[in-house]
Formats: C-alpha cells, structure tokens, sequence
C-alpha cells in the first residue's frame, strides 16, 4: 500500500487527518510511528511557505510524501490577526490554547459584536524528490466571547460554525470533518494524494 506521513506536531490536527484520509487505501503514518522528532521553524511570509517548508522537511527526513498544512483563524475587527500566527499568538513563552483563546478575547472586547472570522488551512503534499503542490480550505464563522463545547483543539470552542449555530468544539469529530477548513483542504488534496503517495 502506498505510505503517507502526517508532518504536524499537534496531536488534535494527527486526529483529524486520520480520519480525513482513513477511505484514500493509503498506509498513514505519524511522526510519532517513526520517532521524528524534528521541529520546523515557520519562518515563511504566507501559509502556502509555512506548509511547503513543513512537508518538504518531513518528506525530506522521513523519505515518504508528506503532507503538513499550515492553518490560522482570521478575525475581520482584527484586521485578519492571529491568522499566520494563530499558534504564536499569546504573551506567554509556551503558550496553552487556553492562554491564546483569552489573549483573542482581550483584544476583541473594545470592538462591537458580531465578531466575523473563519479559518483558513492550506495543505501541503511534498514527495522526497521535491515535488510540492497545494490545496486550500475556509470555514467561516465568528467568534463568541464565551467557551462552548469539549471537543477539537484551539480556537474552537470560542468560534461558531456559520450556519449551525455551535461552536466548532461543539461538532463531534465526524462533524467537524464535514465541515472544517481542514476538511474542506484535504478533499480538494485527494487527486493530489493519489498521485504522489508510492
Ligand atoms: P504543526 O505546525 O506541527 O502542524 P501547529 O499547531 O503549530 O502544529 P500551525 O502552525 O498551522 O500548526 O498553527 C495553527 C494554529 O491555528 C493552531 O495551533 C491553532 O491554534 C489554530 N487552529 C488551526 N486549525 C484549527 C482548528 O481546526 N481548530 C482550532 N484552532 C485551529
């Protein structure tokens, strides 16, 4: 069966691309399965670099095609910030995602509600031999200023899925996969997968 790795880091976007790609009858593999302990530094000016140097990275270190994505949350009061910086967004050195959902609330609470926003994932494929192509996926919303819901990771349980009325941490998984900026990325990634997977 052909092999993928799964280049992130974060074990709640691990989870998600695990089931987004369960039905593609390709071997998914985790930085973890293989001990690659190797941390990117996102130094990239957009989330297409971001993700290209992330799956280029792995795909270089691991030998397989990797795919990593690159994903922010843009809130429009803010003029799209965290965005590129969704992860780093916090005063704290190691931030938690606690620390980053109170840090955007601070900033939020001068300016009047609705509060739009949407999140955005860029999904890089990268082979060992360079080759690298992209695929994009948005999910609009807006930010409420209390915590809803247990499930997802980050910004969720402060961003209301548009046309639901629930927060994204209030999705079971295979909803959220249904839905999400990640999912809609990696759908429009499945030609992409077939292609460049060995
Ligand atoms: P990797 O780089 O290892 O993949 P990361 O968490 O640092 O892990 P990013 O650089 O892409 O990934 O940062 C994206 C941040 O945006 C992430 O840490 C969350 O804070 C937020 N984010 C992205 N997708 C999200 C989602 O589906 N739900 C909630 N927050 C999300």
């Amino acid at each position: 069966m052909p092999k993928l790795l799964i280049g992130t880091r974060n074990p709640g976007k691990v989870a998600e691309f695990r089931a987004l790609l369960a039905d593609l009858d390709i071997e998914l593999v985790s930085l973890a399965d293989l001990d690659l302990d190797l941390v990117v530094r996102e130094v990239g000016a957009t989330y297409q670099e971001n993700a290209a140097l992330k799956a280029k990275a792995y795909a270089l270190a691991s030998g397989l095609t990797a795919l990593a994505d690159d994903s922010g949350l843009e809130v429009d009061a803010l003029d799209g910030a965290p965005g590129l910086y969704s992860s780093r967004y916090a005063p704290q050195v190691n931030p938690t995602d606690a620390d980053r959902r109170a840090h955007l609330l601070k900033n939020l609470v001068e300016h009047p509600r609705p509060w739009p926003a949407r999140f955005r994932c860029v999904v890089a494929l990268a082979t060992p031999g360079g080759d690298c192509r992209f695929s994009e996926g948005i999910c609009p919303g807006e930010i409420i200023p209390e915590e809803r819901g247990d499930f997802g990771f980050g910004y969720d349980p402060i961003f209301l899925v548009a046309g639901t009325g629930r927060t994204m941490a209030e999705l079971p998984m295979d909803e959220k996969n249904r839905l999400s900026h990640r999912a809609r990325a990696v759908k429009a990634a499945a030609p992409l997968l077939k292609r460049m997977c060995r």
